[in-house]
């Protein structure tokens, strides 16, 4: 049996913490898609950490923390992950290991992704720059070395031919990037070497096995439902299936071994790099969202761009994943506003739609607004539902009715405690 955890918006709901409060339920835990470009905030005990490529439940005891296939591994990172999880006494050879089948994010990919951001100038996609694109393109152009092939023989050469290509095509792009390859490929040499030192499997053999003997499984989502590169608001998007059916694919779960669908969303909605955003605010309110809810980029410090609710991409992302439970996160942020907005519908080419339509350049969509009363109460220190204050369990009330999916965890701070289970 396994069940799911996906990000409704365009990433930064907060999955890392959700996974982190549900590990004690689960068995394994398994990271099925991204790499790097993820950053999942835990925090408890009065410590805050950021992982990258480690699935959040390697801080609980007890259970298996899986990388899959779908996953790209930049080795330069995943060392720095390592070393930074040192200090923590997990241990981590026992409790956490990859897919043969992951590919690898070669230095080269970093380059070309700065190389090909650069050479789009303004419309570039505002990447995270960790090589994501052309390491999935690799990979769905055939040409892609992954975790496995660092048991062969020929894995240096391997690496070389690829490279030397991709030296060729970043001379093509014709952009000023500054960089040295031979100590960026020490650098990931060495780090292949503390990857070696991980258990490398089959996972979807693994996972098979595993759920035969009765184990259970969350698969942990990375980034967002709108930046799913089938699904997303295309092409400013990233290169992988964030959505429910990328848990299959990047893992190797079958579709009816999925259970539940736990859909993350924030009480507002951010959005960091490029791309089409409805609701988003330029002014005083979504200056306040970001400041309150601390909302920069936790791989990048980029800003993050703020805005109202959007119900219209909400209802989208529900429908894609099958999402039969919601989780909201930080409805603290939005303590202290007298009136709150969200978006039920878009005015589109003259008519009132409720779905996403093909173009939501801000050109083409115009939200429309509900006005649902504020609340002002401090959150943070709540622990049940019904302590929550009136107009805030309306808010919540109003959102399931719109999207006929229940809302079944509150979360009202950043710490593992503040979690309301409903
Ligand atoms: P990429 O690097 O090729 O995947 O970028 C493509 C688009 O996807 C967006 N993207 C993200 N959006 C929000 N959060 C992400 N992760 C980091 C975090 C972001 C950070 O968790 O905080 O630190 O800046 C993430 N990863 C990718 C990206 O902004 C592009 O729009
Ligand atoms: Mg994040």
């Amino acid at each position: 049996m396994a069940d799911l955890l996906l990000g409704l918006q365009w990433g930064d709901e907060g999955k890392g913490k959700i996974v982190d409060v549900l590990t004690s339920k689960y068995d394994i835990i398994a990271r099925f898609q991204g790499g790097p470009n993820a950053g999942h905030t835990l925090e408890f005990d009065g410590i805050k950490h950021v992982l990258r490529t480690i699935p959040s439940g390697i801080f609980h005891k007890n259970n298996i923390n899986i990388i899959g296939n779908g996953v790209v591994i930049d080795p330069t990172v995943f060392k720095q992950e390592l070393e930074g999880l040192a200090k923590f006494d997990i241990d981590i050879k026992s409790r956490l290991i990859i897919s043969r089948k992951a590919h690898l994010i070669l230095p080269t990919h970093r380059l070309l992704d700065a190389a090909s951001e650069t050479a789009k100038g303004k419309a570039k996609i505002g990447s995270t720059l960790k090589g994501i694109g052309p390491t999935y393109m690799d990979k769905t152009g055939r040409n892609g070395i992954r975790v496995g092939d660092i048991e062969l023989d020929d894995f240096k050469e391997r690496y070389r031919a690829l490279a030397d290509k991709h030296e060729a095509m970043i001379k093509f792009y014709d952009v000023a990037i500054q960089y040295n390859l031979p100590e960026l490929e020490k650098e990931f040499f060495e780090s292949v070497e503390a990857l070696k030192q991980l258990t490398f499997i089959d996972s979807e053999e693994y996972l098979h096995e595993a759920q035969k003997a009765g184990k259970t499984i969350l698969c942990e989502g990375a980034q967002g439902s709108l930046l799913d590169v089938d699904f997303g608001t295309y092409p400013f998007v990233t290169s992988s299936n964030t959505t429910a059916a990328g848990a299959c694919t990047g893992l190797g779960i079958a579709p009816n071994k999925i259970k539940e669908v736990y859909g993350i969303f924030k009480a507002y909605t951010t959005r960091v790099g490029s791309g089409p955003f409805p609701t988003e605010l330029f002014d005083e309110v979504g200056a306040t969202m970001a400041k309150v809810g601390n909302e920069f980029g936790s791989v990048t410090g980029r800003q993050r761009r703020c805005g109202w609710l959007d119900l219209v991409a909400l209802k989208y992302a529900i429908r894609v994943n099958g999402v039969t439970q919601l989780m909201m996160m930080k409805g603290d942020v939005l303590s202290g506003f007298d009136t709150l907005k969200v978006a039920t519908s878009y005015k589109y080419k003259g008519q009132d739609i409720d779905h996403l339509p093909y173009n939501i350049e801000p050109e083409n969509v115009e939200p429309v607004y509900t006005e649902l009363k504020g609340w002002h109460a401090d959150l943070t220190g709540l622990t049940t539902y019904d302590s929550l204050p009136s107009a805030l369990k309306e808010y919540i009330e109003f959102i399931e009715k719109e999207v006929e999916v229940p809302i079944t965890v509150i979360s009202v701070g950043p710490d593992r405690k503040q979690t309301i289970m409903r």
